[in-house]
């Protein structure tokens, strides 16, 4: 038997079971929500936060009205956003092209941050959230793995892609800022459609911060430096997240390379991550406009030829107004249940918490409530698996190292989309 033989039926299986993972979103991704506005009380964040100059985030207690109706792991499953951009990497026959649409995929998740002010629902430990796109051809799924602390562990896979890692981050209230630091690594293992072999890339996280609370203005940033590495070819992709800083020029701000096995520049790219990304063939030089959107230099650079033109890798989804919460049109299809969705879905997924609906549906007195009720239910569960001397052991993912990059990481047993339907009895876990 030929080894590419096996494989391609390894792919073919994969794909059918794809297929069953989509059942329950036939009715294809929500329009809007049930509510055409919120109309939470409008708080300074000062005021309430002032108190609380040193905490981090998971011992903060805050009214419900800083929330909005996402939950942290709906907020990772953000990042499928713009899946297309790895679509096209796997499409493309040259490495360092791939390694460029894998780049911007990285960068492509911090756009939908802008004017989200808001705390997203802490998951319950044990908590899912799954997430299909039969008109995309991916499924995304994640589980709450740690309560103290927070991490969710993540898997998304497609024909031509994996896309998984650990949410897991540390976040400090510094009075002059709120920073929210990321520390898993984000691994992709991509399927070039030209049958070369399998590739592993990884990266981390950039720093996102809640900026301009006391001044009464707050925004959130994302800065920091990002280096997506292909594990298979040796090539690397920096990018540097340039902090917001005084001149409003410099916000958003994006600006790296792609630089083959040898440490030569090979792409120039940049641009802005609330907006759009760009990116030029500048073999040996580097191309410092790129991020104005390749303005042709006026004089030569090093060896390079300028014929090559800049081209728009990235460009962010259109950002209508008026949606309640500020969320995105993206954000807004997260959290539907339809009731095809509803019959299949496992209990103890994000979308059936009351807490987290009635938020959405303006309710915030009962969404108070009611997130009070199952997070005291998570304490009493808690406090009986201490007293049996047992300690919670995550249904889905189980710890596991990476043969490549030698990190721990955590294993999807991909049992989840076989068995999301006759998961204990269905009702609710909440
Ligand atoms: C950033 C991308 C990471 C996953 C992630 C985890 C925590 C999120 C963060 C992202 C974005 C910013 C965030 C943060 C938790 C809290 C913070 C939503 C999505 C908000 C802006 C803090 C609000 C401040 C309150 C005091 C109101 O992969």
């Amino acid at each position: 038997e030929k080894p590419e033989a096996v494989e391609e039926d390894v792919l073919a299986g994969k794909a059918a079971e794809i297929a069953t993972g989509f059942r329950g979103y036939e009715d294809g991704p929500r329009k809007k929500l049930a509510m055409d506005e919120d109309n939470r009380p409008r708080i300074g964040l000062w005021g309430i936060l002032k108190s609380m100059i040193g905490k981090d985030m998971t011992k903060m207690t805050l009214p419900v009205s800083f929330n909005e109706p996402t939950s942290l792991l709906q907020r990772v499953a953000e990042d499928m956003e713009y899946t297309d951009l790895l679509d096209i990497a796997a499409d493309r026959t040259d490495s360092t092209e791939r390694l460029l649409y894998v780049g911007a995929f990285a960068a492509s998740e911090y756009a939908s941050t802008i004017g989200r002010v808001a705390k997203p629902f802490n998951p319950l430990l044990g908590e899912t959230y799954e997430y299909a796109r039969p008109d995309k051809g991916y499924r995304f799924f994640i589980e709450q793995v740690s309560h103290h602390p927070p991490i969710g562990a993540a898997f998304a896979e497609s024909k031509k892609w994996d896309y998984y890692g650990e949410s897991n981050v540390n976040s400090k209230f510094y009075g002059k800022s709120f920073d929210i630091n990321p520390l898993g690594t984000w691994f992709l293992r991509l399927r070039p459609s030209n049958g070369g072999k399998e590739e592993l890339y990884t990266w981390k996280k950039v720093t996102s911060s809640v900026i301009g609370i006391i001044t009464g203005n707050p925004t959130v940033d994302n800065y920091g430096l990002m280096e997506i590495k292909n594990h298979t070819t040796g090539e690397i992709c920096q990018l540097n997240f340039k902090p917001r800083g005084w001149k409003a020029s410099s916000a958003y701000q994006v600006a790296g390379k792609v630089l083959d096995v040898n440490g030569r520049v090979r792409w120039s790219v940049g641009g802005r991550w609330n907006d759009k990304i760009y990116a030029r063939l500048t073999p040996g030089w580097e191309d410092n406009e790129i991020d104005k959107g390749g303005a042709v230099p006026k004089h030569g650079h090093g060896t390079g030829s300028d014929d090559n033109k800049a081209f728009l890798v990235w460009q962010c989804h259109e950002r209508p107004t008026g949606i309640p919460f500020n969320l995105t049109p993206f954000v807004v299809t997260l959290n539907a249940l339809p009731d095809k969705l509803r019959a299949v879905i496992a209990p103890t997924d994000t979308r059936l918490r009351p807490d987290q609906r009635a938020m959405e549906d303006g309710e915030y007195d009962f969404a108070a409530t009611e997130k009070n009720r199952v997070e005291e239910k998570q304490r009493k569960k808690r406090r009986e698996r201490e007293a049996k001397g047992e300690s919670f052991v995550p249904r889905w993912f189980s710890k596991g190292r990476c043969e490549v990059t030698g990190e721990e990481y955590w294993v999807f047993n991909r049992e989840y989309w076989l068995a999301r339907h006759e998961v204990a009895e269905k009702k609710a876990e909440w």
